[in-house]
């Protein structure tokens, strides 16, 4: 036995799905302890502070749904949060069920080994601790992607990671700011930072679809009845595609007639939002229909956009819509239409190196005070194989994903015993409605350890068949849509060099996921090896 255990399960992450799980795991009589590299609770949300950062899922969604007093408790100012109320519902969330007691925040774990009955957690500043499970919530976009530019610390400005902004907002005005990388989190920045700099470069390797957000405060009418809806709102997203109750329209695209196509288009334009992604049912499976939604965006692009060239160099040439993940802003394209904003297409300019005054292409030199890097993360893995755990006899992480992640269920992974990712890949989480999800995962993950508990079982593993089913099953799943297309997509692990190219996210759909998981658990947890030790 490992000499001394901390408790019963140490969960790494204070984000939505780890404070779910410390409070799941400490309501069973669990004993539990929350490792946390960040100061206080908040995961993503905690360190997202960027100007302009949002969540694109409606904030009356994007919220935990376990404890009816919870819902009842909080009231959503606006359709679309900001980060600093959903950080604000975390603590609360934190507070009403005293999470934070749990926690020790500020420790970054670094590695994690299985032996002698339990984990053993190692953390950057030399501590250890152990427990017999481990539950990673560490997030599926957590592990900040610091781009590998020739000269990127030569820079002799102000930089900042939107992933990692200061608490304190740096004071742009008056100053020459670049920003590279155009996914969800510079699309949002853009339209803020063009308002406050002097000027603004955006320097933009892929173009994405972004949608307008209408965002606007609930009316106290809505809220209301948000209140009185919300038992009915969660049990249509139980079990519904993306955790959401919002499906898509009721025939085909290809099947419906140019006129009333075009009013489902417009309809779920203006409603703003992911939703876009799925207006259509064939939309994400066909081309035909795909081509439909695509001109739709492209046309509203042209209309906003005031110069030609810069409208088309915004227009996505890599991927159908939807296949990355769609963006949601607020005023992304007309922002180019400002005098102190530049678009630089770094396909045609590549950048040469960043320079202690600015940025150098293949065409031109920018001078910037101040550089934001929006250059994304090691999507869905690279939170878990930073840490790269190492299972019993010394196989690690790292190496048993060496050709892409093989999980069972996203949630467990072979020769790692006691140990789940919650998000992990293999599940759908950036696909569905990450809190719903969380939830979902967990009570399964917190169900299996009390069941271990109550027959006696020290240690549980999938088989390797079992994972490399569900593996398969994951890779079929999105061979049925059009996912695999897009050529650099970060759900493909394709913005990390020498990543291995694989959809790691499960396109079956939220519903269809848990009734697997549902069917596991029934079935006294088919593909797992229960041992005594
Ligand atoms: P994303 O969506 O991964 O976007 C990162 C952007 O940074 C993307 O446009 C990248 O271009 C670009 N990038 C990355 N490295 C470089 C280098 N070296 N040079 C130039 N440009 C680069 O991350 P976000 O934070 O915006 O959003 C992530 C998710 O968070 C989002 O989808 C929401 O779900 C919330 P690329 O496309 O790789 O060519």
């Amino acid at each position: 036995m490992i000499p001394k255990m901390e408790a019963d399960v140490i969960v790494i992450g204070a984000g939505f799905a780890g404070l779910y799980a410390v409070h799941r795991a400490a309501s069973a009589g669990l004993s539990v302890l929350g490792l946390e590299a960040a100061p206080d609770v908040g995961g993503t949300w905690y360190w997202n502070r960027y100007p302009g950062a949002r969540c694109d899922v409606e904030s009356v969604d994007y919220s935990y749904s376990f404890d009816e007093g919870l819902q009842q408790s909080w009231t959503w100012s606006e359709r679309f949060a900001a980060q600093p109320e959903i950080l604000a519902y975390l603590g609360h969330v934190a507070d009403r069920f005293d999470l934070r007691r749990h926690y020790r925040f500020g420790v970054d774990v670094v590695g994690a080994a299985f032996g002698q009955g339990g984990w053993r957690v190692r953390t950057k500043d030399g501590q250890t601790y152990a427990a017999p499970f481990l539950i990673c919530a560490t997030g599926c976009l957590s592990a900040v992607n610091r781009p590998d530019i020739p000269g990127v610390d030569d820079f002799a400005g102000e930089a900042y990671f939107t992933a990692a902004w200061p608490r304190e907002d740096p004071d742009l005005r008056g100053k020459r700011v670049g920003l590279i990388g155009t996914g969800s989190s510079g699309i949002q920045a853009v339209p803020i930072v063009a308002a406050q700099a002097d000027r603004l470069v955006v320097f933009q390797r892929s173009a994405n679809y972004s949608i307008p957000m209408p965002n606007r405060p609930w009316t106290p009418e809505e809220q209301r009845q948000i209140r009185e809806q919300y038992p009915e709102r969660r049990r249509a997203s139980a079990y519904a595609a993306a955790g959401t109750p919002h499906g898509t329209y009721h025939k085909k695209a290809v099947d419906t007639d140019p006129r009333e196509r075009a009013e489902a288009l417009w309809r779920r334009w203006r409603e703003g939002g992911v939703l876009f992604a799925k207006t259509f049912p064939d939309q994400n499976s066909d081309l035909a229909a795909n081509h439909i939604a695509r001109e739709f965006a492209e046309e509203r692009i042209r209309e906003i956009v005031a110069d030609p060239v810069v409208a088309a160099d915004l227009i996505p040439v890599d991927h159908p819509i939807g296949t990355k993940r769609i963006c949601t802003d607020g005023g992304y394209y007309a922002a180019f239409n400002r005098d102190n904003v530049t678009l630089v297409n770094l396909r045609r300019e590549p950048i040469e190196a960043i320079t202690a005054g600015g940025v150098r292409t293949g065409a031109a030199t920018y001078p910037c005070d101040v550089l934001i890097f929006a250059t994304g993360f090691d999507a869905l893995t690279g939170a878990l194989t930073r840490i790269d755990p190492a299972g019993p006899g010394g196989v690690r992480l790292r190496d048993i994903w060496a050709d892409g992640p093989v999980t069972f269920l996203g949630l467990m992974v072979p020769g790692l015993p006691n140990m789940f990712t919650i998000s992990g890949p293999g599940s759908p989480s950036v696909l569905a409605n990450m809190v719903l999800h969380a939830e979902v995962q967990v009570d399964w993950v917190i169900d299996l350890i009390l069941t271990a508990r109550r027959l006696g079982v020290t240690e549980v593993e999938p088989r390797r068949d079992a994972a490399d089913a569900w593996t398969d099953h994951v890779a079929t799943a999105a061979e049925r849509t059009l996912f695999p297309k897009a050529a650099s997509s970060w759900y493909l692990g394709a913005n990390i060099a020498g990543k291995k190219r694989v959809f790691m996210p499960y396109a079956g759909g939220f519903g269809t996921y848990r009734r697997h998981c549902d069917e596991v658990a029934r079935q006294d947890y088919a593909g797992l090896v229960l041992t005594t030790r």
